[in-house]
């Protein structure tokens, strides 16, 4: 028995199933990190985090919400955390990276949908994720259509506050945008009875900067061969980035750093020099899933980076800190998450190119595109991706696949030959 176990009663979470989900993941979390070569000391304080995932952190939030504070839930890296900080509340990045109550989800979606959508549904209707369930309030956005419509749904279950991003990014989508930051401002505002100043706005620009500024360190060692440190591990961090305490996790990122700066200085790698670099590109790699970079690092490549919203998309790029007016400071907020190269956005081609960038400055010997079953947005770019890399000769392999463990050896097989492929 948990010490945990009142507080997840009190949360109203199906005991039961909970208590499944949680024995599902050490075996997997033990195979996947655990058994790594000569894994960097400073990843036990991350370990520590995923062993306490619904233990200590939730007992944290239920410190904020018991002092007034307010949770806020996001599915998507375009929900701003800034203005959920300057009001003094908490945003949580929620888990969809599971195979989780896929059958109550298939009862109020179409069974042929993206696995990220029907987990987050099936997290909410199966009761058993103690983060969704300390929610005042999710924000999802208009960015797939999938996500769009299934937010109709989820708004039957917890409050649930639609932010329209554009399509495109033109001068009049970007004025777009910014109103819906504002407007979510204001109902933040309304929510905890906390005003935004340029004060309140300034800390947190300077707080989640801090965070981003920690993993891109994190991304700039990765540049170094031998790899100091996992694809694996680099991924795990960046999604408890989305869920733990921001200046804790900042202080604990940055020691990492220091550990893997003199691992670097000291020629030592967690795979030998030469093994084959690759960068992974396409859908986010949600908690907990881990399938495609496990199986990578496990037939002869490493990951030296990732252009997903579980990797740069999420902490490349600042919000500028020299604004003083909350006018400029909230301009300033909205235009850098604008910048975020999603392929919901027509065209993308940014994303491409910052790709082609990245092959270079990480020099990666090839790229895997990997876009969820059903997710259109991706499936569909990995046409321009195709088309670049080829004419820059650059190795792909794209990938389609869902959360279930059914095309893993499949997978092996072609990952395994791309690797052979590459010489
Ligand atoms: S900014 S990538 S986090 S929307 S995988 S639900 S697109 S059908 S997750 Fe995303 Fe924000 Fe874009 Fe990033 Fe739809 Fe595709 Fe599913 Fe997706």
């Amino acid at each position: 028995m948990s010490r945990y176990n009142e507080m997840w009663r009190s949360l109203g979470l199906d005991m039961e199933a909970h208590d499944q989900l949680l024995e599902a993941l050490p075996p997997t979390y033990h195979d996947v990190y655990l058994t790594q070569f000569g894994r960097p000391a400073g990843m036990k304080y991350f370990d520590f985090v995923v062993n306490e995932v619904h233990g200590l952190r939730i007992q944290e939030l239920q410190e904020h919400r018991e002092a007034g504070g307010k949770v806020i839930g996001a599915f998507c890296v375009f929900v701003p955390e800034e203005i959920v900080r300057a009001v003094g509340g908490i945003c949580i990045g929620l888990c969809s990276g599971i195979d989780v109550g896929a059958a109550e989800a298939e009862k109020v979606l179409p069974r042929n949908i993206c696995p990220l959508i029907k987990s987050s549904m099936g997290f909410k209707l199966t009761k058993v994720c103690p983060y969704f369930e300390s929610c005042d309030m999710v924000v999802g956005e208009t960015t797939c259509d999938g996500k769009k419509k299934a937010f109709e749904i989820l708004n039957d279950y917890i409050p649930v506050h639609v932010m329209e991003t554009p399509q495109m990014k033109k001068g009049r989508d970007r004025e777009l945008w910014l109103g819906e930051v504002e407007d979510f401002a204001g109902l933040l505002e309304r929510l905890t009875g906390n005003k935004i100043t340029a004060e309140t706005l300034s800390r947190s620009i300077r707080e989640v900067n801090g965070k981003r500024r920690a993993l891109m360190r994190l991304a700039e060692i990765r540049k170094n061969n031998p790899a100091p440190i996992s694809g694996r591990d680099s991924l795990l961090i960046a999604q408890i980035a989305m869920y733990d305490d921001v200046e804790r996790f900042t202080a604990q990122v940055d020691k990492l750093c220091d550990e893997l700066e003199q691992k670097v200085r000291d020629g030592d790698g967690v795979f030998p020099a030469g093994t084959k670099r690759l960068i992974v590109t396409g859908t986010p790699m949600a908690f907990p899933n881990w399938k495609v970079p496990h199986i990578i690092e496990t037939s002869g490549a490493v990951i030296v980076a990732e252009e997903l919203c579980t990797g740069l998309r999420y902490f490349e790029n600042e919000v500028p800190e020299d604004a003083a007016a909350l006018d400029s400071q909230m301009e300033n907020v909205a235009a850098r998450y604008l910048g975020i190269n999603c392929a919901v956005f027509t065209p993308n081609t940014a994303r491409i190119d910052r790709l082609v960038q990245l092959v270079e400055e990480y020099r990666a010997d090839g790229v895997v595109n990997c876009a969820l079953s059903f997710c259109d947005p991706y499936a569909i770019e990995a046409n321009r991706v195709e088309q670049t890399l080829k004419k820059k000769n650059i190795p792909l392999l794209k990938i389609e696949t869902g959360y279930d463990r059914e095309d893993a050896g499949q997978l092996k097989t072609r990952i395994e030959a791309f690797i052979e492929m590459l010489g």
